[in-house]
């Protein structure tokens, strides 16, 4: 048996270091779910990676429940909530106008959500042959789509050179997992029955077995965000109505990666901030104050280029759809102002 502390690494800062007590260990090391995963497999991620931030991740739905001890004070302090809350859900249409119409700082917003399916465990404890059966029942789904979301699937396994280019160059395509990913044993098999589904506009996309079953996105060149919120939004009724997700009560749509869980919604919007970027202390306390996170413009744990920031929300859970929208609208209008008056 080992002593939790000594597991981490040194210096790691990480949520599960800071939250997995021998006490709680004790009490979790030999519980499994009805799957077979266990703590050792759940905290793989932060052991291996002492810069992780979170370093745990589920391999099912029943993960939140078996191993509630340490996933709960980690949710708690990641969004801000308590188990005794619930959790809200309202997609309602939203019209709150351009923020930025030129497009002088906003290039493009990207909204995407995080879904699994019952009857699977997540990609970091899933086997070949259910991965391959899960893309299976996804790409018939996907390609029943009708009108403007009507689209084509393309495997990561057999697209050819060409066309992975073109997708790259669109922001479609993705890559194989992180280090941090890559420990937790979301890679295994990789690139085997992972691929990308996009609609002829290629606004409307479908992410197959990254870091979650499903990535369900809409991809626009405006600064329009409550539009692509709509869009979404509309795209994803035709979708429950054919596949069949995990939710809980209390914590929403079930996700690998706590900070995911909820709404699993992240609205991002790549923005550049000439001026900002050399006041980054500034630019980071307004992050802090609109409750927003800054990521690199290749994704999360990438460098920002050209001064193409990537800001989201931060929070997911204990919050709706729709605030997350009014919110980053809200604080992207004082980044924006900010940049201008500097
Ligand atoms: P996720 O959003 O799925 O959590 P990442 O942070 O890795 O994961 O982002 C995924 C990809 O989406 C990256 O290639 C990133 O550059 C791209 N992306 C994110 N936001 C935008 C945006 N607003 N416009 C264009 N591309 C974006
Ligand atoms: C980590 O623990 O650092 C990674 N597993 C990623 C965590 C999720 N991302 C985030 O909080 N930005």
């Amino acid at each position: 048996m080992f002593l939790p502390p000594s597991v981490f690494p040194k210096g790691s800062k990480s949520l599960v270091k800071k939250h997995l007590s021998s006490k709680i260990f004790n009490e979790l090391e030999h519980k499994k779910t009805d799957s077979g995963f266990t703590l050792a497999k759940a905290i793989r991620s932060g052991i291996k990676n002492p810069d992780s931030s979170i370093g745990i991740y589920a391999g099912d739905a029943q993960s939140y429940q078996i191993f509630s001890k340490i996933f709960d004070p980690i949710i708690s302090e990641y969004h801000g909530f308590s188990k005794n809350a619930a959790h809200p859900s309202d997609v309602r249409s939203l019209d709150l106008g351009p923020i930025d119409p030129e497009r002088k700082h906003i290039k493009s917003t990207r909204i995407r959500v995080a879904r699994n399916l019952k009857g699977f465990n997540f990609p970091c404890h899933i086997s070949l042959s259910h991965r391959r059966e899960l893309e299976k029942k996804i790409i018939t789904a996907l390609l029943s789509l009708k009108d403007n979301l009507k689209g084509n699937y393309f495997p990561l396994e057999f697209t050819n050179a060409k066309r992975i280019e073109q997708l790259k160059k669109d922001n479609l395509w993705f890559e194989k997992g992180d280090r941090f990913q890559d420990a937790a044993g979301i890679n295994s098999d990789f690139p085997k029955c992972r691929g990308v589904f996009h609609s002829v506009d290629k606004k409307f996309l479908a992410w197959v077995n990254e870091e979650d079953h499903l990535r369900i996105i809409r991809l626009e060149k405006t600064s329009n965000i409550s539009n692509v919120f709509n869009h979404l939004f509309r795209s994803l009724e035709v979708l429950n109505a054919i596949l069949d997700f995990t939710r809980d009560n209390t914590y929403g749509y079930l996700t690998s990666c706590p900070t995911n869980i909820g709404t699993s919604m992240r609205a991002s919007v790549h923005i550049k901030l000439k001026k900002l970027e050399l006041k980054k202390d500034h630019l980071y306390n307004l992050a802090k104050k609109y409750h927003l996170q800054i990521r690199g413009t290749s994704g999360e744990k990438t460098c920002v280029e050209n001064a193409i920031f990537d800001i989201s929300n931060c929070q997911r859970l204990g919050i709706s759809e729709s605030e997350i929208i009014r919110n980053l609208h809200i604080g992207l209008l004082a980044i924006i102002k900010a940049e201008k008056k500097l």
